[in-house]
Protein backbone atom coordinates (compact mmCIF):
# COMPACT_ATOMS: atom_id res chain seq x y z
CA UNK A 1 0.00 0.00 0.00
CA UNK A 2 1.28 3.76 -0.84
CA UNK A 3 1.56 5.77 1.99
CA UNK A 4 1.86 9.82 1.90
CA UNK A 5 4.10 10.73 5.38
CA UNK A 6 3.35 14.43 5.86
CA UNK A 7 6.48 16.46 7.61
CA UNK A 8 8.10 19.12 9.08
CA UNK A 9 10.80 18.84 6.93
CA UNK A 10 12.94 16.06 4.41
CA UNK A 11 17.01 16.29 5.51
CA UNK A 12 17.68 15.35 2.16
CA UNK A 13 21.49 15.32 1.16
CA UNK A 14 21.08 14.87 -2.49
CA UNK A 15 20.17 18.60 -2.60
CA UNK A 16 22.21 21.41 -1.87
CA UNK A 17 18.82 22.81 -0.15
CA UNK A 18 18.82 19.57 2.17
CA UNK A 19 16.62 20.84 4.65
CA UNK A 20 13.66 20.56 2.67
CA UNK A 21 10.45 22.21 4.53
CA UNK A 22 7.01 21.19 4.68
CA UNK A 23 7.55 18.35 2.47
CA UNK A 24 5.64 14.93 2.00
CA UNK A 25 7.14 10.95 1.50
CA UNK A 26 5.28 9.13 -0.86
CA UNK A 27 6.54 5.38 -0.23
CA UNK A 28 5.84 1.44 -0.20
CA UNK A 29 8.74 -0.64 0.67
CA UNK A 30 10.51 1.99 -1.65
CA UNK A 31 10.70 5.67 -1.85
CA UNK A 32 8.73 6.32 -4.60
CA UNK A 33 9.33 10.84 -4.29
CA UNK A 34 9.40 13.26 -2.08
CA UNK A 35 7.60 16.67 -2.63
CA UNK A 36 4.28 18.88 -1.50
CA UNK A 37 1.76 17.36 0.59
CA UNK A 38 -0.71 18.25 -1.40
CA UNK A 39 0.59 16.94 -4.45
CA UNK A 40 0.98 13.99 -3.18
CA UNK A 41 -2.42 13.96 -2.06
CA UNK A 42 -3.98 14.61 -5.53
CA UNK A 43 -1.70 12.12 -7.52
CA UNK A 44 -2.22 9.46 -5.29
CA UNK A 45 -5.70 8.96 -4.11
CA UNK A 46 -6.17 6.10 -2.30
CA UNK A 47 -2.40 5.99 -0.01
CA UNK A 48 -2.90 5.76 3.47
CA UNK A 49 -1.96 9.27 5.14
CA UNK A 50 0.90 9.67 8.42
CA UNK A 51 1.00 13.32 9.90
CA UNK A 52 4.10 13.62 10.76
CA UNK A 53 3.80 17.14 10.71
CA UNK A 54 6.03 18.14 13.51
CA UNK A 55 8.95 16.00 12.96
CA UNK A 56 11.95 16.19 10.51
CA UNK A 57 12.52 12.65 8.63
CA UNK A 58 15.71 12.29 7.90
CA UNK A 59 17.96 8.52 6.58
CA UNK A 60 18.49 6.33 9.16
CA UNK A 61 21.99 6.66 9.97
CA UNK A 62 24.93 4.00 9.38
CA UNK A 63 27.49 3.39 12.39
CA UNK A 64 29.79 1.77 9.68
CA UNK A 65 32.52 0.11 12.86
CA UNK A 66 31.21 -1.79 15.72
CA UNK A 67 32.54 -4.87 17.51
CA UNK A 68 29.13 -6.24 19.43
CA UNK A 69 31.18 -9.19 20.52
CA UNK A 70 32.83 -7.35 23.03
CA UNK A 71 30.21 -5.54 24.63
CA UNK A 72 31.14 -7.62 27.82
CA UNK A 73 34.63 -6.82 27.86
CA UNK A 74 36.17 -4.52 31.10
CA UNK A 75 39.72 -3.21 29.54
CA UNK A 76 42.01 -1.21 30.21
CA UNK A 77 41.60 2.27 28.52
CA UNK A 78 44.45 5.08 27.58
CA UNK A 79 46.96 3.35 26.50
CA UNK A 80 46.91 1.59 23.28
CA UNK A 81 49.26 -1.19 24.11
CA UNK A 82 47.93 -2.24 27.53
CA UNK A 83 44.05 -2.23 26.29
CA UNK A 84 45.57 -4.51 23.46
CA UNK A 85 47.23 -6.75 26.34
CA UNK A 86 43.71 -6.41 28.30
CA UNK A 87 41.58 -7.29 25.39
CA UNK A 88 43.12 -10.55 24.23
CA UNK A 89 43.60 -11.39 28.05
CA UNK A 90 39.77 -10.82 28.61
CA UNK A 91 38.47 -12.96 25.25
CA UNK A 92 38.38 -16.46 26.90
CA UNK A 93 36.50 -15.47 29.74
CA UNK A 94 32.96 -14.46 28.21
CA UNK A 95 29.71 -16.15 29.43
CA UNK A 96 27.96 -16.48 26.05
CA UNK A 97 24.39 -16.32 27.44
CA UNK A 98 25.00 -12.82 29.27
CA UNK A 99 26.98 -11.91 25.63
CA UNK A 100 23.76 -12.35 23.76
CA UNK A 101 21.51 -10.87 26.00
CA UNK A 102 23.98 -7.59 25.90
CA UNK A 103 24.19 -8.22 21.97
CA UNK A 104 20.91 -7.74 22.02
CA UNK A 105 20.33 -5.06 24.43
CA UNK A 106 23.16 -2.86 22.58
CA UNK A 107 21.27 -3.64 19.25
CA UNK A 108 18.30 -2.00 21.10
CA UNK A 109 20.52 0.81 21.58
CA UNK A 110 21.80 1.82 18.86
CA UNK A 111 18.30 1.37 16.76
CA UNK A 112 17.20 3.95 19.41
CA UNK A 113 19.60 6.42 18.74
CA UNK A 114 18.82 5.95 14.76
CA UNK A 115 21.15 3.47 13.18
CA UNK A 116 19.35 0.99 10.92
CA UNK A 117 22.58 0.47 8.96
CA UNK A 118 25.82 -1.40 11.33
CA UNK A 119 29.26 -2.23 9.55
CA UNK A 120 29.55 -4.89 12.35
CA UNK A 121 33.22 -7.12 12.80
CA UNK A 122 32.76 -10.42 13.94
CA UNK A 123 35.65 -11.81 15.36
CA UNK A 124 34.17 -15.29 16.97
CA UNK A 125 30.60 -15.69 15.41
CA UNK A 126 28.75 -14.92 18.72
CA UNK A 127 27.23 -12.00 16.78
CA UNK A 128 25.96 -13.67 14.04
CA UNK A 129 22.64 -15.69 14.41
CA UNK A 130 21.62 -12.48 16.17
CA UNK A 131 21.64 -10.16 13.48
CA UNK A 132 20.77 -13.26 11.35
CA UNK A 133 17.34 -12.41 12.95
CA UNK A 134 17.91 -8.77 13.72
CA UNK A 135 15.42 -6.06 12.13
CA UNK A 136 18.66 -3.54 11.69
CA UNK A 137 20.89 -4.27 8.61
CA UNK A 138 23.88 -5.22 8.67
CA UNK A 139 27.11 -5.88 6.74
CA UNK A 140 29.27 -8.39 8.04
CA UNK A 141 32.70 -8.22 8.17
CA UNK A 142 34.31 -11.33 9.23
CA UNK A 143 37.55 -10.99 11.05
CA UNK A 144 40.61 -13.02 9.77
CA UNK A 145 44.21 -12.40 11.65
CA UNK A 146 47.19 -14.53 12.09
CA UNK A 147 50.77 -13.54 13.16
CA UNK A 148 52.54 -16.14 11.48
CA UNK A 149 52.07 -18.68 9.09
CA UNK A 150 51.04 -21.90 11.60
CA UNK A 151 48.10 -19.33 13.62
CA UNK A 152 46.93 -18.76 10.08
CA UNK A 153 46.34 -22.13 9.04
CA UNK A 154 44.38 -22.88 12.63
CA UNK A 155 41.88 -19.52 11.79
CA UNK A 156 41.61 -19.45 8.11
CA UNK A 157 39.21 -22.84 8.91
CA UNK A 158 37.34 -20.57 11.71
CA UNK A 159 36.79 -18.11 8.89
CA UNK A 160 35.63 -20.19 6.37
CA UNK A 161 33.21 -22.30 8.71
CA UNK A 162 32.08 -18.71 10.25
CA UNK A 163 31.84 -16.73 6.30
CA UNK A 164 29.18 -19.43 5.24
CA UNK A 165 27.22 -20.17 8.13
CA UNK A 166 24.31 -17.56 7.46
CA UNK A 167 23.70 -17.27 3.83
CA UNK A 168 20.84 -14.86 4.59
CA UNK A 169 23.60 -12.61 6.08
CA UNK A 170 25.32 -9.62 4.04
CA UNK A 171 28.88 -11.96 4.73
CA UNK A 172 31.51 -9.74 3.96
CA UNK A 173 35.48 -9.96 5.38
CA UNK A 174 37.63 -7.73 8.06
CA UNK A 175 41.64 -8.29 7.87
CA UNK A 176 42.42 -7.16 11.50
CA UNK A 177 44.80 -5.15 10.76
CA UNK A 178 48.93 -4.49 9.80
CA UNK A 179 50.25 -5.92 13.21
CA UNK A 180 48.42 -9.16 13.59
CA UNK A 181 48.71 -10.34 10.06
CA UNK A 182 52.01 -12.32 8.35
CA UNK A 183 52.39 -11.66 4.19
CA UNK A 184 50.28 -15.26 3.97
CA UNK A 185 47.04 -13.86 5.99
CA UNK A 186 47.46 -10.67 3.63
CA UNK A 187 47.40 -12.77 0.79
CA UNK A 188 45.15 -15.11 1.65
CA UNK A 189 42.17 -12.17 2.96
CA UNK A 190 42.82 -10.02 -0.30
CA UNK A 191 42.67 -12.81 -2.62
CA UNK A 192 39.24 -13.83 -0.87
CA UNK A 193 37.70 -10.31 -1.01
CA UNK A 194 38.78 -10.46 -4.68
CA UNK A 195 37.61 -13.86 -5.86
CA UNK A 196 34.31 -13.33 -4.20
CA UNK A 197 33.83 -9.57 -5.21
CA UNK A 198 33.84 -8.68 -1.60
CA UNK A 199 33.97 -5.63 0.76
CA UNK A 200 37.21 -5.27 2.79
CA UNK A 201 37.30 -3.47 6.56
CA UNK A 202 40.74 -3.46 8.08
CA UNK A 203 41.98 -1.06 11.44
CA UNK A 204 44.94 0.86 9.81
CA UNK A 205 47.59 3.14 11.50
CA UNK A 206 45.39 3.44 14.21
CA UNK A 207 48.08 4.49 17.48
CA UNK A 208 51.34 5.99 17.58
CA UNK A 209 52.67 2.34 18.93
CA UNK A 210 51.29 0.69 15.33
CA UNK A 211 53.05 3.59 13.26
CA UNK A 212 56.60 3.17 15.09
CA UNK A 213 56.12 -1.06 14.91
CA UNK A 214 55.52 -0.89 11.22
CA UNK A 215 58.93 1.22 10.71
CA UNK A 216 60.46 -1.73 12.44
CA UNK A 217 61.31 0.34 16.29
CA UNK A 218 60.53 -1.68 19.28
CA UNK A 219 58.09 -0.13 22.02
CA UNK A 220 55.64 -1.34 24.34
CA UNK A 221 53.22 -2.71 21.67
CA UNK A 222 56.32 -4.11 19.59
CA UNK A 223 57.31 -6.02 23.26
CA UNK A 224 53.86 -7.57 23.71
CA UNK A 225 53.25 -8.69 20.39
CA UNK A 226 56.67 -10.56 20.47
CA UNK A 227 54.58 -13.58 22.38
CA UNK A 228 53.05 -14.93 19.34
CA UNK A 229 56.03 -14.74 17.12
CA UNK A 230 55.21 -12.46 14.39
CA UNK A 231 56.30 -12.08 11.10
CA UNK A 232 56.26 -8.39 10.06
CA UNK A 233 54.68 -8.27 6.73
CA UNK A 234 57.36 -7.07 3.89
CA UNK A 235 54.83 -5.78 1.19
CA UNK A 236 53.63 -2.18 2.05
CA UNK A 237 50.25 -2.86 3.18
CA UNK A 238 48.19 -0.53 0.92
CA UNK A 239 49.39 -1.88 -1.91
CA UNK A 240 47.49 -4.57 -2.62
CA UNK A 241 43.85 -2.70 -1.26
CA UNK A 242 44.03 -0.09 -4.61
CA UNK A 243 41.24 -2.30 -6.64
CA UNK A 244 39.39 -3.58 -3.25
CA UNK A 245 36.46 -1.76 -2.14
CA UNK A 246 37.95 -1.31 1.20
CA UNK A 247 36.93 0.11 4.49
CA UNK A 248 40.02 1.95 6.59
CA UNK A 249 38.95 1.97 10.24
CA UNK A 250 40.91 4.88 12.69
CA UNK A 251 43.80 6.08 10.20
CA UNK A 252 44.66 8.47 12.81
CA UNK A 253 48.31 8.80 12.35
CA UNK A 254 47.80 9.46 8.41
CA UNK A 255 48.92 12.54 7.26
CA UNK A 256 48.80 12.76 3.56
CA UNK A 257 45.56 10.83 2.69
CA UNK A 258 46.53 10.43 -0.78
CA UNK A 259 47.93 7.10 -0.25
CA UNK A 260 44.37 6.04 -0.59
CA UNK A 261 42.02 5.43 -3.59
CA UNK A 262 38.96 7.63 -4.02
CA UNK A 263 36.48 4.57 -3.95
CA UNK A 264 38.38 3.91 -0.61
CA UNK A 265 36.03 4.50 2.71
CA UNK A 266 37.89 6.23 5.50
CA UNK A 267 36.16 5.12 9.38
CA UNK A 268 36.86 7.24 12.46
CA UNK A 269 35.40 6.15 15.22
CA UNK A 270 36.19 9.40 17.43
CA UNK A 271 35.23 8.39 21.26
CA UNK A 272 36.97 5.14 20.78
CA UNK A 273 40.40 7.14 19.86
CA UNK A 274 40.08 9.35 22.43
CA UNK A 275 39.85 6.40 24.81
CA UNK A 276 42.60 4.40 23.43
CA UNK A 277 45.12 7.12 23.64
CA UNK A 278 45.22 7.94 20.14
CA UNK A 279 45.47 10.88 18.53
CA UNK A 280 42.14 12.48 16.40
CA UNK A 281 41.78 11.53 12.64
CA UNK A 282 43.18 14.73 10.53
CA UNK A 283 40.17 15.05 9.54
CA UNK A 284 40.97 18.41 7.09
CA UNK A 285 43.21 16.65 5.11
CA UNK A 286 40.74 13.26 4.48
CA UNK A 287 38.47 15.83 3.25
CA UNK A 288 41.10 17.91 1.22
CA UNK A 289 41.52 14.60 -0.54
CA UNK A 290 37.82 13.94 -1.26
CA UNK A 291 38.29 10.73 0.35
CA UNK A 292 34.44 9.22 2.14
CA UNK A 293 34.32 9.73 5.47
CA UNK A 294 31.94 7.48 7.46
CA UNK A 295 31.40 7.15 11.51
CA UNK A 296 31.44 3.99 13.73
CA UNK A 297 31.20 3.77 17.45
CA UNK A 298 33.55 0.98 17.44
CA UNK A 299 32.87 -1.78 20.28
CA UNK A 300 31.99 -1.24 24.23
CA UNK A 301 35.30 -2.42 24.16
CA UNK A 302 36.96 0.83 23.67
CA UNK A 303 33.77 3.06 24.54
CA UNK A 304 31.08 4.07 27.04
CA UNK A 305 27.73 4.21 24.76
CA UNK A 306 26.55 3.16 21.51
CA UNK A 307 23.94 5.59 21.08
CA UNK A 308 24.92 7.27 17.59
CA UNK A 309 24.15 10.87 19.08
CA UNK A 310 26.58 10.51 21.98
CA UNK A 311 29.31 9.64 18.86
CA UNK A 312 28.25 12.51 16.76
CA UNK A 313 28.33 15.02 19.96
CA UNK A 314 31.73 13.47 20.65
CA UNK A 315 32.69 14.35 17.18
CA UNK A 316 31.92 18.11 17.76
CA UNK A 317 34.22 17.85 21.30
CA UNK A 318 37.60 15.80 19.61
CA UNK A 319 37.50 18.50 16.56
CA UNK A 320 37.70 21.91 17.73
CA UNK A 321 39.37 23.14 14.31
CA UNK A 322 36.06 23.29 12.45
CA UNK A 323 33.05 25.78 13.23
CA UNK A 324 30.13 23.96 14.66
CA UNK A 325 27.47 24.16 12.01
CA UNK A 326 30.06 23.69 9.29
CA UNK A 327 31.52 19.91 10.65
CA UNK A 328 27.75 19.36 12.16
CA UNK A 329 26.79 19.18 8.04
CA UNK A 330 30.12 17.22 7.15
CA UNK A 331 29.48 14.62 10.12
CA UNK A 332 25.51 14.07 9.85
CA UNK A 333 25.95 13.82 6.19
CA UNK A 334 28.53 11.13 6.53
CA UNK A 335 26.11 9.62 9.19
CA UNK A 336 23.00 9.29 7.17
CA UNK A 337 23.79 9.97 3.63
CA UNK A 338 27.54 9.38 2.26
CA UNK A 339 28.01 5.50 2.82
CA UNK A 340 24.41 4.18 2.65
CA UNK A 341 24.52 3.28 -0.44
CA UNK A 342 26.10 0.47 0.30
CA UNK A 343 22.93 -1.05 2.20
CA UNK A 344 20.95 -0.03 -1.22
CA UNK A 345 22.39 -1.72 -3.63
CA UNK A 346 24.19 1.35 -4.99
CA UNK A 347 21.36 3.86 -4.53
CA UNK A 348 21.26 6.78 -2.72
CA UNK A 349 19.02 7.42 0.64
CA UNK A 350 15.91 8.53 -0.34
CA UNK A 351 15.99 8.08 -3.70
CA UNK A 352 13.34 6.70 -6.04
CA UNK A 353 13.68 2.58 -5.96
CA UNK A 354 16.07 2.89 -2.57
CA UNK A 355 14.32 0.92 0.04
CA UNK A 356 12.37 3.33 2.54
CA UNK A 357 14.57 3.21 5.40
CA UNK A 358 14.47 6.19 7.02
CA UNK A 359 13.92 8.12 10.83
CA UNK A 360 12.05 10.80 13.04
CA UNK A 361 13.47 13.23 14.89
CA UNK A 362 12.16 15.82 17.00
CA UNK A 363 12.11 19.62 15.85
CA UNK A 364 13.93 22.07 18.19
CA UNK A 365 12.88 24.55 15.50
CA UNK A 366 16.07 26.48 14.46
CA UNK A 367 16.71 27.61 10.95
CA UNK A 368 18.95 25.80 8.25
CA UNK A 369 22.49 26.96 8.73
CA UNK A 370 21.59 25.67 12.89
CA UNK A 371 19.47 22.48 12.55
CA UNK A 372 22.18 19.63 12.01
CA UNK A 373 24.17 21.11 15.11
CA UNK A 374 21.10 21.48 17.06
CA UNK A 375 19.56 17.73 16.23
CA UNK A 376 22.99 16.15 17.03
CA UNK A 377 23.73 18.45 20.54
CA UNK A 378 20.06 17.92 21.33
CA UNK A 379 18.75 14.35 20.34
CA UNK A 380 19.14 10.92 22.59
CA UNK A 381 16.63 9.13 20.75
CA UNK A 382 14.63 9.17 17.42
CA UNK A 383 10.78 9.38 17.83
CA UNK A 384 10.00 6.54 14.61
CA UNK A 385 12.34 4.21 12.76
CA UNK A 386 11.20 3.11 9.23
CA UNK A 387 12.91 -0.32 7.54
CA UNK A 388 11.58 -1.39 4.41
CA UNK A 389 8.08 1.31 4.58
CA UNK A 390 7.46 -0.38 7.77
CA UNK A 391 7.43 1.04 11.33
CA UNK A 392 9.53 -0.57 13.44
CA UNK A 393 10.19 1.86 16.31
O1 LIG B 1 38.85 -0.94 16.84
C1 LIG B 1 39.22 -1.32 18.12
C2 LIG B 1 40.68 -1.07 18.31
N1 LIG B 1 41.55 -1.70 17.32
C3 LIG B 1 41.58 -3.04 17.07
N2 LIG B 1 40.74 -3.97 17.39
C4 LIG B 1 39.57 -3.91 18.04
C5 LIG B 1 38.86 -2.75 18.41
N3 LIG B 1 37.82 -3.12 19.12
C6 LIG B 1 37.80 -4.44 19.18
N4 LIG B 1 38.86 -4.95 18.52
C7 LIG B 1 39.12 -6.39 18.44
C8 LIG B 1 39.59 -6.88 17.12
O2 LIG B 1 38.52 -7.05 16.23
O3 LIG B 1 40.14 -6.71 19.32
C9 LIG B 1 40.80 -7.88 18.92
C10 LIG B 1 40.33 -8.15 17.49
O4 LIG B 1 39.49 -9.25 17.47
C11 LIG B 1 42.25 -7.60 19.08
S1 LIG B 1 43.42 -8.67 18.33
C12 LIG B 1 43.11 -10.24 18.87
FE1 LIG C 1 37.51 -1.72 15.65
Amino acid sequence: MIKIMKTKAILDFSQDEFLQTNKALVFDEEIIKICDFNKALSEYKNAQIIDKSEYILSPVLCNLHSHLEFCLSKLYYGDFAKWLESIIKNREAINKDLLSKEINRQIEILMQSGVGYLGEISSFGANLEILSNSKIKSIIFHEILGANDETLKNNIKSFEERFSRFSNLNNHISLHSPYSICDKTYEYALNFAKKNDLLISTHFLESAYEKEYLQGKSNALSNYLARFNPSLITKDFLSGFDDLRAIFTHCNYVDDFSIFKSHHIITTCPKSNRFLGSRAIRLKNLLANDLNLSIGTDGLSSNNSLNMFDELRAFIFTHNEFELNELAYIIYKAACFDNSHLFLNGLKPLSNGAKADFILLDDFGYDKDNVLAQIILRTNKIKNMYLDGKEII
